[in-house]
């Protein structure tokens, strides 16, 4: 019995942009369960997580924007995003901004060890607030999940790394900051850049992300930020960066992971209906998620 959880996470404390909040309606609007309905045997949308409205903080020791409620709200999140886990059925996330992450990951890691992850992004999300240009958390998920940055974060349940560097794929970066690439250096994380995509092509990329994560991996999770595509097939975003990933060549990365079969758990985040033209990013999104899951087009 094949399974689907849908979970909302409607955050958008992570950065400076309101909106991106209604990315899990923008979502849901754009129809992912009747798209998916025939993907699964079962469906489960458990709703949102709760956020509230509240006022938008700067940490006064460590320049983090929201840091508390970040780390709060991202307890939360692992929490259903473990008893998922639990139920058997596969874990869906809808951000929110790329800061949910944090809480994705932490309820994933309690159960698989060594849990590969495939970031794909414009961005790296390996800062830290010493190397962060605008204390935006949702640019530090990556760092945060592989144990690098404030305590409250990397530390959630007692623990830290939740995810091990080399367990990592980044896919479709074009806007890294110095800090960023210092640390991929430093941890040898495994990152094809755009330049690597137009040389290799997709293709190429995506056997080579599969074949660097099948063997040492005991689950992989796909992180997928709308702005690694080019932000003329998705231009609901917050950071959106020229030059990215086709709206095809995406598919075909969906696609060759539904046919390796090695995605335990995913998420789609940066979505915000307000930045968007006629939902266009948000239905683009459930179309990805289509092919992820197997839907074929013959
Ligand atoms: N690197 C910048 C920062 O840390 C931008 C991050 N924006 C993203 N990341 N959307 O995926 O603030
Ligand atoms: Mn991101
Ligand atoms: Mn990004
Ligand atoms: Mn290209």
């Amino acid at each position: 019995m094949r399974k689907l959880s849908i979970i909302g996470m409607p955050m958008d404390l992570g950065q400076m942009r309101r909106g991106v909040d209604m990315g899990p309606s923008a979502m849901r609007y754009a129809g992912i369960c009747e798209n998916l309905s025939k993907l699964f045997d079962a469906i489960d949308d458990k709703g949102d997580i709760a956020i509230g409205r509240p006022e938008v903080m700067i940490d006064p020791d460590s320049n983090l924007r929201n840091l508390q409620l970040v780390a709060e709200k991202n307890v939360e999140l692992a929490k259903a995003v473990s008893k998922v886990v639990e139920e058997g059925s596969f874990p869906l996330v809808l951000g929110g901004d790329h800061s949910i992450a944090i809480g994705t990951l932490a309820g994933l890691a309690k159960h698989y060890k060594k849990l590969g992850v495939i970031w794909f992004d414009a961005h790296g999300d390996l800062n830290t607030a010493e190397t962060s240009p605008t204390g935006n958390i949702h640019g530090m998920p990556l760092a945060i999940s592989i144990g690098i940055g404030h305590e409250l974060l990397t530390n959630m349940f007692g623990y830290s790394p939740k995810v091990k560097p080399e367990h990592v794929v980044i896919i479709g970066a074009r806007s890294l900051d110095e800090g960023e690439r210092l640390l991929i250096k430093e941890k040898g994380i495994k990152v094809f850049t755009m330049h690597e995509l137009d040389r290799l092509g997709m293709t190429k990329v995506m056997e080579e992300t599969i074949a660097y994560l099948k063997g040492k991996t005991d689950g992989v999770h796909l992180s997928f930020d709308l702005d690694g595509l080019d932000p003329s097939d998705a231009p609901g975003v917050g950071t959106p960066v020229t030059g990215g990933v086709s709206y095809r060549e995406s598919h075909l990365a969906m696609e060759m992971l539904a046919e390796a079969d090695i995605i335990t758990s995913a998420e789609f985040v940066e979505v915000n209906p307000i930045l968007d033209e006629k939902n266009k990013t948000a239905a683009a999104a459930v179309k990805l998620m289509g092919s992820l899951f197997g839907e074929k087009l013959l």
